[in-house]
């Protein structure tokens, strides 16, 4: 990433910023240009007809004036906040077809050994659904992939290959508090001590209760355990009708202005006037009527008590969390879900986050390696690396991320253009059309009365003055 000043655009970037493109160029895609020598003299340099400076001279479009308020001349090369990401396949704790590994947490490096803690779930039985888990339905047969799962630990010397430690926090049996599954897990590392928040099931499922559960907390005096368990919720999920009524999830530690904000995500239901509960949008068909937003709430102490921010909800889109220290605030990988799915945001104040950018296949439930996530000295440098996971057809499993959202490590061949999906992308399972929608569109076209308009036009303009 090039370090750049927030808030205005940074022209002393452009020679970093041309440094870089003579990296990208010499990637394979651009091999064959002419690749400019990294002494020429570039100051000045800008796309053509984009001057560098906002033109008052002339009218500017909508879009055209926008690129200068908002996003700077240099469009995505120029923009911190703006990364592709690359996808490898990693040893130990990849594809597994008996085992599910998902929802890592962020990855720490303790001596010279990487850390990552995820939900594993190994079971006779694949989960059978919520809507067809029914009060027969045997204690072993999972719900879902994030069901009958425990916590676990693998490590790394260099952040591909893995090895399984085994499980850092079990369930606890029948009966007891947390005895059903543990599952997405983050790690927060503050006065010597590890602690792990988590979401913690008890009980039978049911479509009542469908995915709501505890956040609960485990500490230890190293990331190897033993782990000591609370056994207790961690923070209250919200009041009847309020925002985060329906859920807490996902809940994501940082150290920021000398305390603890854990971060979390909400299921945010669809409510009727008395506040209870709607399954869905009131037309024929329609999906499950939630939506999804971030809150964070904070803390002196890893026990708690947690207080709730009163701006919540901080953010309106996006699924899992992934945030990390940035300059003096936060950044938020706001993913999957919502009217901003798929941005990078910035809060100077870890509070009131702004769009930067928009991106293409972010990491699902992203868990950066990010050194300084509990540094808490008002100057976050960003990250380059995690692991994310790839869940929803089989068992989930994890894979590492690579993007160029570090403020020291220049990784600026990750910020050239986009992804575009190929032939598999375009027919993977989730976006081929239905076969029974295909019928149904068929038969829309064949039906169909509307034609194509085609309308005269007088001419407007006098010949004379063309
Ligand atoms: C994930 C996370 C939470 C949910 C489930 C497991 O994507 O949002 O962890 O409860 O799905």
């Amino acid at each position: 990433m090039n370090a750049q000043p927030l808030g205005n655009f940074p022209l002393r970037t452009l020679t970093h910023f041309l440094l870089g493109l003579v990296v990208v160029m010499a990637t394979p895609a651009f091999a064959e240009g002419p690749s400019p020598s990294d002494d020429e003299d570039r100051s000045g340099s800008h796309f053509a007809g984009i001057p560098l400076e906002k033109p008052t001279d002339r009218p500017l479009s909508a879009a055209a004036a926008r690129l200068y308020d908002r996003w700077g001349p240099l469009a995505d090369f120029g923009n911190e906040f703006y990364t592709t990401f690359k996808y490898s396949r990693l040893t130990g704790i990849g594809k597994d077809p008996e085992v599910s590994r998902r929802d890592p947490s962020k990855v720490i490096r303790v001596g010279d050994t990487y850390y990552v803690w995820y939900t594993r779930r190994k079971t006779e039985h694949a989960p059978v659904g919520l809507r067809n888990y029914t009060d027969d339905t045997p204690d072993d047969v999972p719900a879902w992939d994030w069901d009958l799962a425990d916590i676990y630990c693998a490590t790394s010397k260099d952040g591909f290959h893995w090895q399984e430690q085994g499980v850092a926090v079990a369930r606890n049996t029948g009966g007891d508090y947390a005895d059903r599954s543990l599952s997405t897990p983050d790690v927060l590392c503050v006065n010597g001590k590890y602690h792990l928040y988590y979401q913690a099931f008890t009980g039978r499922f049911s479509r009542e209760r469908g995915d709501r559960c505890d956040v609960s907390m485990a500490w230890a005096d190293s990331p190897d355990g033993p782990w000591h368990k609370v056994n207790r919720p961690i923070i209250e999920l919200g009041k009847r009708g309020a925002w985060d009524g329906g859920s807490i999830h996902d809940p994501y530690p940082l150290i920021y202005k000398g305390q603890i904000w854990l971060y979390y995500k909400s299921d945010v239901w669809l409510v009727d006037a008395s506040g209870d509960f709607l399954d869905r949008l009131d037309a024929p068909n329609a999906p499950r009527a939630y939506h999804r937003m971030h809150g964070v709430a904070i803390a002196d102490r890893p026990e708690g008590p947690f207080v709730k921010s009163p701006l919540n909800p901080i953010a309106n889109s996006g699924h899992e969390t992934c945030l990390f220290p940035y300059q003096e605030g936060i950044v938020s990988l706001v993913i999957k879900d919502g009217p901003e799915k798929n941005t990078v945001q910035y809060a100077p104040d870890g509070l009131n986050f702004e769009v930067k950018a928009t991106v293409v296949q972010p990491p699902v439930a992203g868990g950066p390696f990010c050194p300084d996530a509990f540094a808490g000295n008002g100057d976050g440098r960003g990250i380059c690396w995690g692991l994310s996971h790839v869940v929803g057809y089989g068992p989930g499993f994890l894979l590492r991320f690579d993007c160029d959202l570090h403020r020291d490590i220049d990784r600026s061949p990750l910020k050239q253009g986009t992804i575009q999906a190929d032939e598999a992308g375009h027919f993977q399972p989730r976006t081929t059309l239905p076969e029974g929608l295909r019928r149904r569109f068929a038969e829309e076209a064949i039906s169909s009365r509307e034609e194509t308009v085609n309308i005269h036009i007088e001419p407007k303009v006098d010949e004379a003055n063309r």
